[in-house]
Order: C-alpha cells, then sequence, then structure tokens
C-alpha cells in the first residue's frame, strides 16, 4: 500500500477520500478561527504523502545558461525570511453543489476546500535571482513536487514568471505554517506558496524548479484544472483552447448555520468567509434571508492588507432578528471585491466538466419552530 507511510489527521476533518488523502474542516469549525489551525487546514493529495529526510533534502534550481542551484534546507532559511497571511482555496471548492446539478464524478468538496494561514519562507524571487534571473526575463516558473504515482510521474504546474518575480507578488518557498514546521501533509519540508493563485499551483514537498518559455507539460498543469463552457463535454473539450486558472473569482459561503438546521425565532447570528483572487480584496458581504429578495450586509473582520496584496479571507458575521411567526429562511450570501467583481446567483450558468470555479451566491434553508 502506497498511502501506508501517510501522516496521522485530525478526526474531525471530513473526509472525501483516504488514498490519496482528501478532506475538509466541518463548515462550523471553518469560522472559528481567522488562521485555520493546520490540523484543521483542508487537505488535497493527488498522491501518496513523501516521507522526506530533512537533512538529506536538496532543492534543484535550473539556472539560466545551465547553471544550477543546489540548496539545503539550511541553505534556503539563509535567505531573508518573509511572511504572508494568504487563504489557499481549490478549484473544486463547492463542487458538490455543482455534482448535485449534474454529476462531475469528481471530488465532490463542500465549502471547506479553502483555509487561511500564516505562511513563513524565503522569496521565491529571491532564490531565482540567486540562479541569475533578472527581474525582466519572461516565461513560465514551473514546478516539480517529489509525490508520484506508479509509473514514477510527478506532480508538477507552473506560474508566470511575472508573478514569481514581483516584489508585490508575494511568492514564497514557504518551510513554515502558523508558526510551525510546515506539516506533511501540507508538504514538509519546503511548498510554494503563491498568493492569489489557485491551489493546484501551490507545489507541495517542492523538488525542482526550472524557468520555461512554456508552461509545465504536467497533466495537472494541461489537462486539469481550466474552466469550460457549460456546453463542453468530454467528447468536445478542448485543453489546448482554455488557458490555465491562475488568479480565482471572488468567493464566499455561509458557514454557520448549517443547512436544514431547525432555529427558534429571535436572535440569530450568520456567519461565513469571502475571499477573492488576484490580491483583490473584499468590500463588501451582502446577506439575504428571503432568497435574494432584500439584502443587509455583513460585518467584516480580518487583517487589514495592503492594496492589490489582499491574499488573505476575512470572515464575516451579521446578527439578526427572526420575527415569531416565520416558518423558513433562505440564507444567501455574495461577496464584492474591489474590482466590484460580485459573485453569479446560481450554479447552472457556470457548471462545467472539471467542476472548478463555483462561485455561485452560497444557500443555506433554514426551518423556524416555535
Ligand atoms: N503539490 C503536490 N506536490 N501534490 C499535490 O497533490 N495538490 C495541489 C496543491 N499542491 C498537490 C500539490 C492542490 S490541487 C491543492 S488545492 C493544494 O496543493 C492543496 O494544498 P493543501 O493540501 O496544503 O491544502
Ligand atoms: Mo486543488
Amino acid at each position: 500500500d502506497p498511502y501506508a507511510d501517510d501522516p496521522p489527521r485530525h478526526p474531525a476533518l471530513q473526509t472525501n477520500t483516504l488514498k490519496p488523502f482528501n478532506a475538509e474542516p466541518p463548515p462550523e469549525l471553518i469560522s472559528e478561527n481567522y488562521l485555520t489551525p493546520n490540523q484543521l487546514f483542508f487537505k488535497r493529495n493527488h498522491l501518496p504523502v513523501p516521507n522526506v529526510d530533512p537533512a538529506t533534502y536538496r532543492l534543484h534550481v535550473g539556472g539560466p545558461r545551465g547553471r544550477t542551484l543546489s540548496l539545503s534546507l539550511q541553505d534556503l532559511k539563509k535567505f531573508p525570511k518573509h511572511e504572508v497571511t494568504a487563504a489557499l482555496q481549490c478549484a473544486g471548492n463547492r463542487r458538490a453543489e455543482m455534482n448535485s446539478l449534474k454529476n462531475t464524478n469528481r471530488l465532490g468538496w463542500n465549502i471547506g476546500a479553502i483555509s487561511n494561514a500564516r505562511w513563513g519562507g524565503a522569496r521565491l524571487r529571491d532564490v531565482l535571482m540567486q540562479a541569475g534571473y533578472k527581474q525582466d526575463d519572461e516565461g513560465h516558473v514551473c514546478f516539480e513536487g517529489l509525490d508520484k504515482d506508479q509509473s514514477g510521474t510527478v506532480y508538477g504546474a507552473s506560474i508566470p514568471f511575472k508573478k514569481a518575480m514581483c516584489l508585490e507578488g508575494d511568492v514564497l518557498l514557504a518551510y513554515e505554517m502558523n508558526g510551525e514546521e510546515l506539516p506533511r501533509d501540507h508538504g514538509f519540508p519546503l511548498r510554494v506558496l503563491v498568493p492569489g493563485i489557485v491551489g493546484a499551483r501551490n507545489v507541495k514537498w517542492l523538488a525542482r524548479i526550472t524557468v520555461s518559455p512554456e508552461e509545465s507539460p504536467s497533466h495537472w498543469q494541461q489537462k486539469d484544472y481550466k474552466g469550460f463552457s457549460p456546453g463542453v463535454t468530454w467528447d468536445t473539450v478542448d485543453f489546448s483552447k482554455a488557458p490555465a486558472i491562475q488568479d480565482m473569482p471572488v468567493q464566499s459561503a455561509i458557514t454557520e448555520p448549517s443547512p436544514q438546521t431547525t432555529i427558534s425565532p429571535g436572535e440569530l447570528t450568520v456567519k461565513g468567509y469571502a475571499w477573492s483572487g488576484g490580491g483583490r480584496r473584499i468590500i463588501r458581504v451582502d446577506v439575504s434571508l428571503d432568497g435574494g429578495k432584500s439584502w443587509r450586509e455583513a460585518e467584516l473582520t480580518g487583517e487589514r492588507q495592503l492594496p492589490g496584496r489582499a491574499w488573505a479571507w476575512q470572515l464575516w458575521q451579521l446578527n439578526v432578528s427572526v420575527p415569531a411567526g416565520t416558518r423558513e429562511l433562505n440564507v444567501v450570501c455574495k461577496a464584492v471585491d474591489t474590482s466590484y467583481n460580485e459573485q453569479p446567483d446560481t450554479v447552472g450558468p457556470i457548471w462545467n466538466i472539471l467542476g472548478v470555479l463555483n462561485n455561485a451566491w452560497h444557500r443555506v434553508h433554514l426551518l423556524v419552530a416555535e
């Protein structure tokens, strides 16, 4: 069993698949902490978790003109340490809602394939400059992990060179997560942390970095994590036609109360999270109790981040009073980012064969009993 050596996990996680391990925190725990505790942070693995010896670990960086760097963990810790609070979201977050419209036969993530942490590490740009790259070089920075399938194929992905080199891009080679050593499930001893960009490019157990005129040839860059029109089927799909997902669209969800719970009239607190990709700050979260006919603004909490560098999520809450005689509530939320991007109201028009990028209004139906 290639998974026999996987690490132990927190029992509160809701498991999607055990081998490989894919799990998310239950909704009511998501908004308990602004920084998601490492054990509760969602875990998305395509392959068995490598068991890396930190003493012999080396990161290989391919430089210009055949030059290469081989860096130990100690070498990496000599670069200035940079810290960033950033949320990480899987492209498949909230796929369950797409699956219930029309099954994609892919992992049925609920609303928890997103978490928020304080990451620490070396700036990718510092390491690329040490390897000999210059600010105005071009192309894609390709990453390879140490996790491999039975045929020896490793996980890989890439990001644009500009994102990697930009000082305001805050891209890290992270060895710390919430002040602790990076846990095995999250890429020990080193992962790429690309703030504002889809989870899939944040390569864990990082083995190799190269710069290329082309994007990563990896399956996960070329044949997955792309968005398609709702009408595209497995018979008609042309993966070369759609760009790989990088920045993500504006997102929000209701974490409390849980769907279909019965509440009493009187005070009610509705809670959730909101986040947008590309460093766009959340400027507002609108909440409706009547399925979208009338709206109120939620109260946002979270770190105040720099413009264009709002990588972290915001938690939100709204206190309402539910009048006696109410029979049900149709709670809805939608967030707005600094570019005034809004979420679409329903899943239908954004459904796609891969079940990615679901950012439709999140809806929770509640029953009210005296
Ligand atoms: N990196 C490697 N090496 N192997 C993987 O399977 N999964 C990717 C990304 N990096 C993956 C990887 C995907 S799809 C996501 S969403 C994030 O890691 C999840 O990161 P997390 O498990 O730390 O939450
Ligand atoms: Mo993902």
